[in-house]
């Protein structure tokens, strides 16, 4: 880990941009690099943290990468709102506006399944 930091601080002062620090060495560990707020999800140790958000209409919540490993945040085939980040890399993040309440179940298509409510890696936003 400590190499890891060294050699993305490096890689940030060669190339002027903290962008760089976006790596697998850099967030390999059990969740760094992800703090959770009032309006971010971060995905560690393969699981969505925290499971449940509630935010108000009109919000944008983030999800962030914190883990090694691809993760993805897909709605579930029950949401009323569409929404799909794909693959995201280790330091990747993902933002969805939610503009109408209701409660919205989403999984990771690598770690969870699709369901009523999705099983597995998945989590919940609750949208006031
Ligand atoms: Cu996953």
């Amino acid at each position: 880990m400590l190499s890891g930091l060294l050699k993305c601080a490096a890689g940030a002062m060669a190339s002027g941009l903290l962008l760089s620090c976006n790596n697998s060495t850099a967030y390999g560990g059990g969740g760094g690099g992800c703090t959770p707020t009032a309006t971010q999800v971060c995905m560690v140790n393969i699981s969505f943290s925290p499971a449940n958000l509630t935010i108000t209409h009109g919000m944008t919540v983030t999800w962030m990468n914190g883990d090694g490993v691809q993760h993805t945040v897909t709605n579930s085939s029950t949401s009323t709102e569409a929404f799909n980040s794909g693959q995201l890399g280790s330091g990747g993040t993902f933002v969805h506006t939610f503009n109408t309440a209701g409660t919205y179940h989403y999984y990771c298509q690598n770690h969870g399944a699709d369901g009523n409510p999705p099983t597995g890696m998945s989590g919940t936003i609750t949208v006031n």
